[in-house]
Formats: structure tokens, C-alpha cells, sequence
């Protein structure tokens, strides 16, 4: 099991002391990485002491070391899970020949491209959630933001590793332009769709950190079959750091709902204005935000139907997530079956399965996504609110991407007119007047131990601590 290094400028386990030019570049790297953390980072706060975790070794036991640090002071590294001795490439084409440690030529340019796209989306969160500290429900909910905060930093810092070690001058200059695109910026956006779209309450950002997050593990799970070895393990370690994301969303969307279902039942109503009024939010209205955060994270997996997707598969360089479950690894002659839409109709398609590779694994996404909103559903009944039921829009619904892109599709999956779906939106997805009283509950909470109106307290604290532990030094 490999420690890592801290010692060093950049903590790392990679040996980086014995590459001097990549030590170089990397720490020339480093002061732009903090620049933009100054400017484009978490508003505020940045003088205060705030209780992190931070990894002091990749193995399962010892990854994480809890206490206080300044953000700026975060100690963001370069950490890969251990290498497996003789490993060998076990999908697509080149199934059982060694796993690669270095780039091969004919795969430059397209794994550069899935570790650009991989790493614009990291520092494209911390943008989007820059103001978030300005209208924290809690001190504990305060201290998650920045915890997502600085490991989607190191994750930018892990992808940016491999620009720099396996891309030469390219990836430099990629590793740069990760810093210079902007989260919204008109002129220079961030590459995917999701990611331009504004969080500026904190209902987006569980609903970000449940579904978004949930596609970084999901894409983060097919790098790490890649046959480039380096790009495995480093999204290998990634994952450990995903999984507390998720975890961030779940837990925020079940404190709101709970309170919610509380204040139902003290008011004994189910009307969405005196629900409103108690200062908590409806329930029609958590499903409208449902409805639009799933839909937009559907399009992170890109088309149904890719020729990418089965160019990556077929090469090695991506596979589907937990690859071992799968009977077949090569997938050459075998076939998907996918719902289609040819003239005006819905249909159904036989895919080759390499093509369809980007729909399975949304497919398991969605089954991933399920679990939360059937534990939400049982909340729901526990309180005696069977008539009430939260659940996931239809994968056609408000698509921007691939085969349902743009197409007046209802939240059933219904082919409805332009005129029908146009009309109906603003039910289905969060209103302006919706997004007015959303802004309307926000507010800063600093006080420890104490939550805004609209979220309950957390059960439990962070790493044994209680919930009122003082989980930011304010002073
Ligand atoms: N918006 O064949 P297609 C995370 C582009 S999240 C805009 O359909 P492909 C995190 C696509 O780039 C995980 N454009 O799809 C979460 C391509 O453009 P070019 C991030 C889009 O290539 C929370 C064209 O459409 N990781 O970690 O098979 C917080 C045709 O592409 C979109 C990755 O995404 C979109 N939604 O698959 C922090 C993994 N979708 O190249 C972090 C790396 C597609 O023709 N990326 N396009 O100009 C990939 O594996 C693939 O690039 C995609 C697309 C899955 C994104």
C-alpha cells in the first residue's frame, strides 16, 4: 500500500520527486490552481478554519484525516489507488494483452478528450456553487459545501496530473484551459450542458450532489476500467471521494422532506400555500426540481446511440461501469434493444451493443437514482401521505441530448404537441415563481447546532462530532 508523500509542494504518490520536469510543470500549474480557487472558488470564508477531511492514504482504512484547515491551505494532491500487479486489459478489442502505462499513439487524441471532459466538469462545480456560503441552512451543511468543494479541486488536480505526465505540450495547454472556461460564461462555457447551469439555492445543490455527483460515479466507474492504467487507478481513488457527494444530496433531500412532512402534519393540511407560508417547501415543488436536475444529468451520458461510446469501448479506453458483472467483454456481434422514434413514431431499434454503451449506462444510473426516491416515498408513507409519491420524470423528458433531444415528450413519456408541451412546463419544472420562493428560504445560518426553517437538523455530525460542534471557525 502506497503513503502518500506530504512532504513535498504537491502531496502525491506517484514518485513525483524523481520526475523533475513534470515537478516543474505541475508547480508551475499549481499557483494558477490557486488563483482561480481565490477568484472562482467559494465566495467568503476563505480565512476561516473549517474542519476537512483530508486522504493521508489510499487504502480503505486510512484515507481520510480529519481537522481544521483553511481552504486555501487544503493540501489538494495527486493520490492513485495501488497498482495490481500484471494486470491485464480485460474488455473490447485488445482483451488480455497488458494494461498500458503509457498513452498509445493511435489513442492519444480521444483519451485526451474524455480526460478533458472529465476534468472541466470538476472545477465547473466549485463555480457553480461559489455563493452557496452566503445562504447556508447550518454550519454542518456550511462545512460539506466546502468538503465537496476541495476534493472536486484535487479532482481537477488528478486529471490535470495526466494532462501534464502522459500528454506533453498539449496537455499543458489543456491543463490551462481547464482554469480559463467558466461555469455560464457566455464566450468560453464549460464543455457540458449541466454544468453552465446556475446553483443558487440550496435545493440545487442537493439535487445537484444526488443526481449530477451521481453521474461522476458513473462516468468516474467506466474510467476506472479504462486499459490506461494511470486513468484507472486515479479515478479508482476518485470514486472513494464521490461516494460522500452523493451521500451530501441524499441526506439534504431527506432533511427537507422530513420537514416538510412534519409541518403537514402539526398543520394537519396538505394545501402547497399554508405549507409555503410555515416557511418549509411543498412536496409538488421538490418533485419539479427532481424533474429538472435528473433530466439535465440524463444528457451527461451523451447520445443512445454513439459511435464514440463504441469507438471507446471497443479500444479499451472506457468501459461500463462495474465491467464484472458483465458475461460478455468484447460485445462484437450482440445487440441492444432501445426504444427509437423514426417518423414522427416511437419505435423499437436493435443496436450493436458497443454503440449502446453510452444508454447502459444510464440505464443503471436511473436504476441508482431509484433508490433514493423509493426511500423518500417510504418517508412519505410513514407519515400517512400515501397519496403523495415522489418519482423520476421519464428518461425522454426535456432532452438536449441524443435520440429525445428537443422533442415535446410529458413527464410520462407521452408524445404530446409543441403547443401542449409548451403550455405544461412550468408545472413540470421549477417555475420562476417557484424559484422566488426557493430564494425567498434563504438565508445564512451560522450559528452551530442551529438550522433554517426549511431543512431539518442532521441526525448525526461528521466523524463523531456532534451536530452542534462548531464545524467552522468564525471568528
Ligand atoms: N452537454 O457521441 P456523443 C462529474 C457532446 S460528472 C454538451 O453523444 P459521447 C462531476 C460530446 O462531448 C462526469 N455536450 O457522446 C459531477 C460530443 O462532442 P464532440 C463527467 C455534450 O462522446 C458533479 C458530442 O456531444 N465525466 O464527474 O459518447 C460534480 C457527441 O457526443 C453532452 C465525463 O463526462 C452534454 N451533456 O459521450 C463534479 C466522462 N453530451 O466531442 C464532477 C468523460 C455529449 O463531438 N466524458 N456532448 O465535440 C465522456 O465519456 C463523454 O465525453 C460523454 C459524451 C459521456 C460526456
Amino acid at each position: 500500500m502506497s503513503k502518500l508523500n506530504y512532504q513535498e509542494k504537491i502531496p502525491n504518490n506517484v514518485d513525483l520527486s524523481n520526475d523533475l520536469s513534470l515537478q516543474r510543470a505541475l508547480e508551475h500549474w499549481q499557483p494558477k490552481f490557486k488563483n482561480w480557487w481565490q477568484e472562482m472558488g467559494p465566495d467568503g470564508f476563505q480565512k476561516h478554519e473549517v474542519y476537512l477531511r483530508t486522504a493521508i492514504s489510499v487504502d480503505a482504512a486510512g484515507w481520510a484525516s480529519y481537522g481544521k484547515v483553511k481552504m486555501p491551505d487544503y493540501r489538494w494532491g495527486i493520490f492513485l489507488a495501488d497498482p495490481v500487479k500484471d494486470k491485464k486489459i480485460h474488455f473490447g478489442d485488445n482483451i488480455g494483452k497488458p494494461v498500458w502505462q503509457e498513452v498509445p499513439g493511435d489513442y492519444r487524441s480521444i483519451l485526451r478528450r474524455l480526460i478533458v471532459t472529465q476534468g472541466d466538469t470538476e472545477p465547473a462545480s466549485v463555480e457553480q456553487q461559489r455563493l452557496l456560503g452566503k445562504t447556508c441552512p447550518s454550519l454542518f451543511d456550511l462545512r460539506n459545501l466546502f468538503q465537496v468543494n476541495v476534493e472536486e479541486g484535487r479532482h481537477l488536480w488528478a486529471m490535470v496530473y495526466l494532462l501534464h505526465a502522459y500528454f506533453g505540450r498539449d496537455g499543458r495547454e489543456e491543463a490551462e484551459a481547464l482554469l480559463e472556461r467558466n461555469s455560464g460564461d457566455e464566450d468560453n462555457p464549460r464543455i457540458l450542458g449541466t454544468f453552465n447551469e446556475p446553483i443558487s439555492d440550496w435545493v440545487s445543490f442537493f439535487m445537484f450532489t444526488y443526481f449530477t455527483d451521481r453521474d461522476g460515479k458513473y462516468q468516474l466507474k467506466s474510467l476506472a476500467e479504462s486499459s490506461f492504467d494511470p486513468l484507472a487507478r486515479t479515478c479508482q481513488f476518485m470514486l472513494t471521494e464521490e461516494a460522500h457527494h452523493m451521500q451530501v444530496g441524499e441526506l439534504g433531500i431527506t432533511r427537507i422532506i422530513e420537514r416538510t412532512l412534519e409541518t403537514m402534519k402539526n398543520l394537519k393540511t396538505d394545501s402547497t400555500d399554508t405549507i409555503r407560508n410555515a416557511g418549509v417547501i411543498d412536496l409538488p415543488t421538490i418533485q419539479r426540481y427532481i424533474n429538472f436536475w435528473f433530466s439535465s444529468s440524463l444528457d451527461l451520458f451523451g447520445s443512445e446511440v454513439s459511435t464514440n461510446a463504441a469507438t471507446a469501448f471497443a479500444n479499451g479506453l472506457k468501459g461500463r461501469p462495474d465491467e464484472f458483472r458483465y458475461k460478455d467483454h468484447i460485445e462484437k456481434n450482440t445487440f441492444y434493444k432501445m426504444d427509437s422514434f423514426v417518423n414522427n413514431k416511437f419505435s423499437q431499434q436493435e443496436v450493436p451493443m458497443r454503440n449502446a454503451m453510452n444508454e447502459i449506462t444510464r440505464a443503471a444510473y436511473v436504476e441508482d437514482c431509484n433508490v433514493g426516491i423509493r426511500r423518500w416515498n417510504r418517508l412519505i408513507s410513514k407519515y400517512g401521505y400515501d397519496e403523495f409519491s415522489l418519482s423520476l420524470p421519464s428518461t425522454k423528458f426535456k432532452r438536449n441530448i441524443g435520440l429525445w433531444a428537443n422533442l415535446p415528450i410529458d413527464i410520462s413519456g407521452k408524445l404530446i404537441t409543441k403547443e401542449a408541451f409548451a403550455r405544461s412546463l412550468s408545472s413540470w419544472l421549477p417555475s420562476s415563481e417557484d424559484k422566488c420562493f426557493i430564494n425567498s428560504l434563504m438565508y445564512q445560518v451560522l450559528e452551530p447546532g442551529e438550522t433554517a426553517s426549511w431543512i431539518n437538523k442532521p441526525k448525526r455530525g461528521i466523524n463523531n462530532q456532534g451536530v452542534e460542534y462548531k464545524y467552522i471557525d468564525l471568528n
